[in-house]
């Protein structure tokens, strides 16, 4: 029978597929800089937001640098809906995105069609979320 080891395999590529992004999740925590106190963090854009998550501290002033390193439509605009922003980012530049997070908690952004997705986390100044 065909079908039973073409489904196993299918059902193999998944959870390795499963496992890769896990472990390509990154982290990244970003704390002001001592120049003015603007925080600012650079997400590659390419298939995908890197770094997915981004930590902010509530109350000062960010600056989110989409580096676009495609010209797949996909990834044209991004939405940050917590933030009330939708910027169009331009093929092969660096487009920055100012944010003022002032409240905690946990905001996601997208690509306009909602397939490529990120998510940033403001932390009170205690580090405390
Ligand atoms: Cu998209």
């Amino acid at each position: 029978m065909v079908l039973p080891v073409v489904m196993g395999a299918l059902v193999a590529l998944l959870i390795v597929g499963a496992a890769v992004r896990a472990s390509g999740r990154r982290e990244q925590t970003v704390l002001a800089t001592a120049d003015g106190g603007v925080q600012r963090v650079r997400i590659r854009v390419e298939r995908g937001y890197d770094p997915e998550v981004i930590t902010l501290r509530a109350g000062l002033p960010a600056v989110l640098e989409f580096q676009r390193e495609e010209e797949d439509p996909c990834s044209e605009r991004v939405i940050l809906d917590g933030f009330g922003r939708n910027v169009f980012l331009p093929a092969f530049r660096t487009t920055a995105v100012e944010i003022q997070p002032n409240r905690t908690g946990t905001f996601d952004f997208a690509c306009g069609m909602g397939m490529l997705k990120g998510r940033i986390v403001v932390q009170g100044a205690d580090g405390e979320g």
